[in-house]
């Protein structure tokens, strides 16, 4: 049996892990410099020359980079090699504008597979291992991400890529598949539909999974490992860095261990863009310094994060983030209260439910209106008025206490919210329509 560990990586000291990125960081700043002129403009719109950045420590001098500026310079802008050097783009699955592409040399994808190996790894695969990627291969970055870490691990593949759940199913039993990627919202539901084929999670041949591309709650996680028999493990990154494995969860499930060797993290204040200390919570921005078609210095992720430097059980010593809390973006602003989908995901779950509910967002007669409907459990399914009733109320009264507002809520048939195969799609905000 063999493993994908690399102990002199992921155990490393701090004092070595900052001597690695100051250098590589000092080398990507002379590396944008020289081939990105928009980058070079907007560092010298700050004074600044490569000079400048002299380790980490100089890092807070370099501008930001927002989805703005991806935008405006799609798709070749922010190019740092000659396209000849380049061997495959990526998307985002963005909904508004432009799409982002992400370029990657032949290095950039070996690197990515790399840390996609690690969270692999980190949840218990070796080589005899039989991986189910369930996320959707093309141009979403999940399946080929999660294939090139299991080809690395050595696991036998299965490139199912999302949708046709029988299928899934059908290949998990058949070939024994012992791990499944792919976002947790799926997860859910390809559970949802064993245990409807009667299936226990003894009957299940699965023993981990590696979730991400969404939030997900720490409810939800438990729901997903009771009905599979697994240990779901969190899997987080994004398309502008590279893909899945930017982070990842180990046996310890204490928040995801970031590649510090390929990125450095900080968390600012998204409002002045101070950066704050480890434990305090703001938005997630990313340095890739190893990166050479598509380097990313200072971006701006909009995830709303915690990061710890605490030890961690596992013994790998790089940075940890907590699991987003939603994204600046996606934080729902009703009636003058911030509100996180995943807080509302958190009381619903804690009720009973499970993770298929929808959030509408409206405003009538210059107010908001937040309005929740919430799937009943085939368990728990009534048409007892006086029943649903109560439990509406209770709802209400769970809402009212974790955001401090008062929701409509509507309980709804089993099944009658529809499934997602990728990325749900939980919230409607009717006032941006
Ligand atoms: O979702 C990459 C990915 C694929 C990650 C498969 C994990 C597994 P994008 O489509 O570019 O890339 O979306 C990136 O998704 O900024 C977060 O807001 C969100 N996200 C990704 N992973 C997590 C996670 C992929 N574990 C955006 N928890 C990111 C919460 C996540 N949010």
């Amino acid at each position: 049996m063999e493993r994908y560990y690399q102990p002199e990586i992921e155990t490393a000291s701090r004092e070595q892990i900052t001597a690695w990125q100051s250098e590589r960081l000092c080398k990507q700043v002379r590396h944008v410099w020289d081939n990105v002129p928009a980058y070079r403009k907007k560092m010298e719109e700050k004074g600044l020359t490569p000079d400048d950045i002299k380790g980490v420590e100089d890092l807070h001098k370099l501008p930001f980079v927002t989805k703005a500026d991806l935008r405006d310079n799609y798709p070749y802008g922010l190019l740092a090699e000659p396209l000849k050097n380049c061997v495959r783009i990526q998307s985002t699955s963005g909904t508004t504008g432009k799409r982002v592409v992400a370029f990657y040399t032949q290095h950039d994808i070996d690197l990515w597979e790399e840390c996609c190996a690690r969270a692999i790894t980190a949840a218990g695969g070796t080589d005899e291992d039989v991986c189910q990627v369930s996320y959707g291969y093309g141009l979403f970055t999940g399946g080929p991400g999660l294939n090139g870490g299991s080809h690395k691990v050595g696991c036998l593949t299965v490139p199912t890529s999302s949708g046709n759940t029988e299928r899934q199913i059908m290949f998990i039993r058949d070939l024994n598949a012992t791990i499944l990627c792919c976002t947790p919202s799926y997860a859910a539901y390809l559970g949802e539909t064993m245990k409807e084929m009667g299936l226990s999670p003894e009957e299940i041949p699965l023993k981990a999974g590696i979730f991400g591309a969404e939030a997900w709650s720490e409810e939800m996680r438990r729901d997903i490992q009771n009905t599979l028999g697994i240990k779901a493990y969190d899997i987080y990154g994004l398309t502008e860095l590279s893909g899945p494995g930017v982070a990842f969860e180990c046996s310890a499930q204490q928040g995801m261990h970031i590649n510090e060797d390929h990125f450095i993290a900080e968390i600012i204040n998204p409002e002045t863009g101070e950066v704050l200390p480890d434990g305090e919570q703001g938005e997630l921005v990313f340095t890739s310094i190893t990166k050479e078609a598509f380097p990313l210095l200072r971006y701006r992720t909009r995830d709303v994060c915690v990061l710890t430097h605490e030890k961690c059980a596992c013994g790998r010593t790089h940075v940890r983030m907590a699991k987003p809390r939603g994204r600046t973006d996606d934080m729902l602003i009703i009636r003058g209260v911030n509100v996180f989908p995943s807080q509302i995901e958190t009381v619903l779950l804690n009720l009973g439910y499970g993770a298929n509910y929808q959030i509408l967002v409206d405003r009538v007669n210059h107010t908001d209106t937040l309005d929740v409907h919430v799937e009943m459990t085939p368990e728990m399914f009534t048409d007892n008025m006086g029943e649903i009733t109560k439990r509406q109320k209770q709802i209400v009264e769970g809402l009212r206490s974790m955001l401090g507002l008062t929701a409509k809520v509507t309980l709804v048939a089993p099944k009658s919210i529809v499934r997602s195969e990728g990325k749900a799609v939980r919230v409607i905000d009717k006032r941006k329509i």
